[in-house]
């Protein structure tokens, strides 16, 4: 590893100019400790920082970059797009065209609207609900993370309470005592905070395969409990989908469990590694919207030429077999960092779904961000500045996914093999 001395440098550079140097909080490794990596190309599996240094990436875009980064085919859809105009704000043709390929592909969509990330998607999709059953209330999970809202920037209050506080200061209070906040993987818990909700509830939104606190895969028969208790109700069900979609299944999660949503939200990987989001669902709900319905939602670069182009070069190749390589692959790592753990008995575990998974450190499994909590953080925060030294770049927060690619090749998840058992070693 290359001196970090020009990195140094330019965080000062930085951080005269960007909140923290950084243009997202948790790229500025406030959770690992440490200075940010400068990251200034990326290809493949792999990212090359400031100093030269070419790591392994299992940030992957948070999710978008499936197919490894500045993949030949997306680049080039996204260089032919380009020269033919980089917005219109029309009525245009790769916005349908994308909307058909989600179409084809996901259970349940007649229709889709496109935003610019998955903030608005969510945003959008619980105004929707709101509109559809004239209530105002909402209800969210302890560890779920659904963009930065003011409505749901929101965390469970004290105790038992499920009543939300503000997860962010400038979160007004009335807006969040409208969000209700169950702890996940508990259907009861959810049937008895909709039975003591101050007032009915417009819709529950869910990661149905949570990313957000780490990776928490939903109990068997878990979905298709929230689904029956929250259509019992009268509100809908909200997947939000901005992670799972196109990572765990062709179909996202709602293929992958085979519970349907009423309306699901989706993001990063459709767009092929740019900005990007989409709310998508029936007609009879999603018509609700502007120009055809009362519900106003707009955007200037919605539906962007650029984007739509590249994120149609990422779904055409997401074929079957890509899914059961990612399969191996994360199959692969999941059992290399379970063997690190137990070769230098630390007590860990690590939890996957499909191409995303997380290691935990302290904890033998994790169901809901109350297990998550007894989690060692810290002991993580050694981990990654260990793996980092070692040419592995992961998430700089301990309750992020690690997500593979297509570019993660077998010799990848070896070196990453290598690289965790050497570094579980210097945690003893
Ligand atoms: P964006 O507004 O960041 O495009 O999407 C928000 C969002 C909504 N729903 C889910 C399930 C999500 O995972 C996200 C965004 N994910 C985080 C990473 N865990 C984005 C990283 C960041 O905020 O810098």
């Amino acid at each position: 590893m290359r001196y970090q001395s020009a990195q140094s440098a330019w965080m000062i550079r930085a951080r005269a100019a960007l909140p923290g140097g950084v243009s997202s909080p948790v790229r500025a490794f406030a959770g690992v400790g440490g200075t940010p990596r400068v990251i200034v190309r990326a290809r493949g599996a792999r990212v090359e920082d400031l100093d030269g240094n070419r790591l392994i990436d299992y940030i992957g875009g948070w999710g978008a970059s499936i197919h490894g980064h500045a993949a030949p085919a997306l680049v080039a859809a996204a260089q032919r797009a380009a020269k033919r105009g980089l917005t219109f704000g029309t009525a245009a043709r790769d916005d349908v065209r994308l909307a058909e390929a989600i179409k084809e592909r996901v259970p349940g969509v007649e229709r889709v609207r496109f935003t610019n990330s998955g903030t608005e998607a969510v945003m959008t999709a619980i105004r929707i609900a709101r509109a559809a059953t004239g209530r105002d209330a909402i209800v969210k999970f302890d560890g779920g993370y659904h963009g930065h809202a003011d409505g749901v920037l929101v965390r469970a209050g004290s105790g038992g309470a499920t009543l939300g506080v503000p997860d962010s200061s400038g979160v007004p209070g009335d807006v969040a005592a409208r969000t209700l906040v169950a702890p996940y993987n508990d259907a009861a818990a959810l049937a008895r905070t909709l039975a003591t909700a101050p007032s009915p509830v417009a819709a529950v939104v869910i990661e149905p395969i949570a990313g957000n606190m780490g990776v928490v895969p939903p109990k068997a028969g878990y979905l298709a409990e929230v689904a029956r208790i929250t259509r019992a109700h009268g509100a809908l069900l909200i997947f939000d989908e901005v992670m799972s979609g196109f990572r765990v299944a062709r179909g996202g999660a709602q293929d992958r469990c085979g519970v349907t949503a009423d309306l699901i939200t989706l993001g990063k990987i459709i767009g092929g590694g740019l900005p990007i989001g989409a709310v998508a669902g029936p007609a009879r709900w999603l018509d609700l919207l502007a120009p055809l319905g009362p519900v106003y939602q707009g955007g200037t670069f919605a539906g962007n030429p650029v984007v739509m182009a590249t994120g149609l070069a990422a779904l055409a190749r997401l074929r079957p077999a890509t899914y059961r390589s990612l399969e191996r692959a994360g199959a692969r790592l999941e059992a290399g960092l379970r063997d690190a753990l137990a070769t230098h008995a630390i007590p860990g575990c690590v939890q996957r779904v499909g191409s995303m998974l997380t290691l935990f450190f302290g904890i033998d499994r994790a169901e809901s961000m109350e297990d998550v909590r007894r989690a060692d953080a810290a002991r993580f925060g050694r981990f990654f500045h260990a793996m980092l030294e070692r040419g592995v770049h992961l998430p700089p927060s301990a309750y992020e996914a690690w997500f593979l690619s297509t570019a993660h090749t077998r010799s990848v998840i070896d070196r990453t093999i290598e690289a965790a058992t050497e570094s579980i070693a210097t945690l003893r």
